[in-house]
């Protein structure tokens, strides 16, 4: 297949939850681009949000998904990092590592992932050179979403998005780490860097939030709050090391006063993953007197503003915020993968429900919007 372009099955989202299933075209990788054989997709809840249009970058026809497990099926020119057969984690922050990019390189780029080689393209649907790898039956241009597009049996990325794992890991669990697990863990343990001992409180139960609660647990801190309107999702939460589980629907004040009163002046790290701007300012606002951080993690919809009273920073807590957990892709993401084989970060129950095929995509979304659903995982 290397030098000719590809015929395959994607799910193509052509307009507002309208997501079909066709055949597409897939050309041959550019200069610096990988062509993948997409094995598993995991859905993330921001392929949905893109999906139903809350996405002020959104764009249709594209092909969505961008938490998977890859193999490399051929690399364009002066492309070194990967070869065929290389199994990747496509990555939506990529890392391009050039000593030049103060994003990457120390000593600023210690602070951050977020490398801004190709942001530009990426959030409008094309490759670093201004156009698309994907054309559907007609000819007609598919864009690209998110610097992966893996709703796809093929796709071509940058190489500098392309994490090389371990040959012998599932592909399925490494699917997990192309975001919302990572994302979690990396919240609790890059962004605000929780200490052994402390209180956190983490609002929305989903793999995201879930993997905050792990992290939180693996860092031994004492006290762990999970918030969630679904009851569902608790004894999850309560396996990973939550200790204090609670609905908001259960009370008649506000969750954030609830948790103030449980514990004198609130909690020490507290995260969002829901996306809900109301619930960001609960999390800020529960977060501890004099030294509390909160972390925004959920994604709003466009238009969308989060606010609170200026006397919530003044009385010293911090809102901060994480795109993929601070991960840097290439470096760092490989990592999580020895985690996992060497038994040291336990992954596989976050896979509740499993599909086949790219059809299987339609299943997985109804499987994440039913509330049952932690990751549907789709294998190709
Ligand atoms: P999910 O849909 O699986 O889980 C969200 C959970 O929040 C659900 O359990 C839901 O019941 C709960 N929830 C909804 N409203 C709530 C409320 N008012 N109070 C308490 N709980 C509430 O989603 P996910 O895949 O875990 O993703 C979570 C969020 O994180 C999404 O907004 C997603 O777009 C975002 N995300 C961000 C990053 C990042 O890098 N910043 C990465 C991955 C996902
Ligand atoms: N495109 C949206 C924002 C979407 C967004 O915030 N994405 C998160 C990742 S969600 C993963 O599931 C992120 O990391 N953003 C950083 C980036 O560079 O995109 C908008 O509001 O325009
Ligand atoms: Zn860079
Ligand atoms: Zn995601």
């Amino acid at each position: 297949t290397a030098g000719q372009p590809i015929k395959c099955k994607a799910a193509v989202a052509r307009g507002v939850n309208d997501l079909k299933i066709e055949e597409v075209t897939v050309a041959v990788p550019g200069p610096r681009e990988v062509r993948l054989k997409v094995k598993s997709n995991a859905l993330c809840h921001t392929d949905i949000y893109t999906l139903s249009g809350q996405d002020p970058e959104g764009l249709f026809p594209s092909i969505l998904g961008h938490e998977a497990g890859c193999i490399v099926e051929s690399v364009g020119e002066g492309v070194t990092g990967v070869k065929p057969g290389d199994h990747v984690i496509p990555c939506y922050t990529p890392q391009c590592g050039e000593p030049e990019c103060i994003f990457c390189f120390p000593p600023r780029g210690k602070r951050t992932n977020l490398c801004p080689k190709i942001r530009g393209t990426q959030g409008k649907g094309v490759m670093p050179d201004g156009t698309s790898r994907f054309t559907d039956s007609e000819g007609k241009t598919i864009w690209h979403f998110m610097g992966c597009s893996t709703f796809s049996e093929y796709t071509v990325v940058a190489d500098i998005s392309c994490a090389k794992v371990s040959q012998t890991a599932p592909l399925d669990v490494c699917s997990l780490l192309g975001c919302g697990v990572a994302t979690g863990l990396g919240a609790a343990w890059n962004t605000l860097d929780v200490e052994g001992g402390s209180s956190a409180a983490v609002f929305g139960l989903g793999a995201v939030g879930l993997a905050v609660i792990q992290g939180c647990q693996m860092r031994g801190c004492a006290r762990i709050f999970a918030i969630d309107m679904n009851p569902k999702k608790f004894e999850c939460a309560k396996m990973l090391g939550a200790t204090d589980c609670l609905n908001p629907k259960d009370f008649d004040k506000p969750i954030q006063q609830v948790i103030v009163g449980m514990t004198t002046w609130g909690v020490d790290y507290t995260f969002d993953c829901t996306g809900h701007c109301e619930v960001m300012r609960a999390a800020l606002e529960c977060a501890h007197r004099g030294w509390g951080e909160s972390c925004i993690i959920g994604v709003a919809a466009a238009g969308k503003e989060i606010s609170t009273r200026p006397f919530q920073l003044v009385t010293g807590r911090r809102w901060a915020g994480t795109a993929f957990g601070g991960w840097k892709g290439r470096s760092e993401v490989p990592s999580l993968v020895q985690m996992y084989e060497s038994g040291r970060l336990k992954l596989d129950h976050y896979i509740t429900h499993k599909f086949k095929g790219v059809e299987g995509t339609k299943e997985a979304i109804e499987a994440l919007h039913s509330g049952d659903c932690l990751r549907a995982v789709v294998t190709y």
